[in-house]
């Protein structure tokens, strides 16, 4: 018998920590026996913050090189590489296509990183949930196991693919699988430690601000 299918990705955009590994990665070992996993690295969705290529693509290839240290078993789970697969992509267009713009203009993630971004924000900020909704529907994933964080963006999936299947559907046929929320109570929002009113972050400039699961010991 067919396992239920996972997929999940965390984005390059720097060393992993603490909130990524107790949010994310330490769920998707646990859950590795029981379903067909797909994990991979969102390079896609690290540019939609400014990047330079080659820190990018050596952040790439380190995340996976920590999947694996942290125990994701290639022989069992699929491990890739968000590009490499043009469909993400191609999905998302598609997607962008049938997406109101006010139901990503509300997204919590969005208002925070455009603040930060200033004059600057492009338009890939504003539609990185619709690639995430292509990430996660091109595989038919049954759940999406990730932190707290990322609940609005999972709601947001699962409401294009009611739309999609609202429009395109035939009675009692849908045409995409709708996912479910995979959201563990301990370790879902691990804070920054130097502002407790925020959880911790890759992309903090400061590094005081978390703990990297590559620091050395002391
Ligand atoms: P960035 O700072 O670049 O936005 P990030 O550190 O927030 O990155 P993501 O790549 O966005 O990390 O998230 C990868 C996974 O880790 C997601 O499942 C996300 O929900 C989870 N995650 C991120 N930060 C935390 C945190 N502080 N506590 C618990 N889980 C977290
Ligand atoms: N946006 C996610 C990373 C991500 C993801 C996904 C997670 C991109 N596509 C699909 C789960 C499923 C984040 O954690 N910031």
């Amino acid at each position: 018998m067919s396992q239920p299918r996972i997929l999940s990705g965390i984005q390059t955009t720097g060393n992993m920590h603490l909130g990524n590994y107790l949010g994310a990665i330490r769920n998707w070992v646990e859950l590795q026996s029981q379903y067909d996993c797909f994990l991979f690295m969102a390079d896609l969705h690290a540019i939609t913050v400014p990047q330079d290529p080659k820190t990018l693509a050596e952040n790439t290839l380190k995340l996976a090189a920590t999947y694996i240290a942290c125990g994701i078993d290639p022989e069992q789970s699929t491990i890739f590489v968000q590009s490499q697969l043009p469909e993400h992509s191609e999905l998302a267009w598609l997607f962008n296509c049938i997406t109101p713009l006010n139901w990503l203009e509300r997204m919590i993630q969005f208002k925070e990183k455009a603040v930060k971004q200033g004059e600057n924000v492009g338009v890939g900020l504003l539609d990185y949930p619709v690639l995430m909704a292509a990430d996660i529907l091109l595989y038919d994933a049954d759940k999406v196991p990730v932190g707290e964080d990322q609940k609005q963006h999972l709601e947001l999936t699962r409401d294009i693919a009611g739309r999609v299947n609202d429009k395109f559907g035939k009675k009692k046929r849908y045409v995409l699988k709708v996912p479910e929320p995979m959201i563990r109570k301990e370790g879902a929002r691990i804070m920054s430690l130097t502002d407790g009113t925020k959880k911790m972050s890759k992309s903090d400039p400061s590094e005081l601000s978390r703990i990297d699961i590559l620091d050395p010991p002391d």
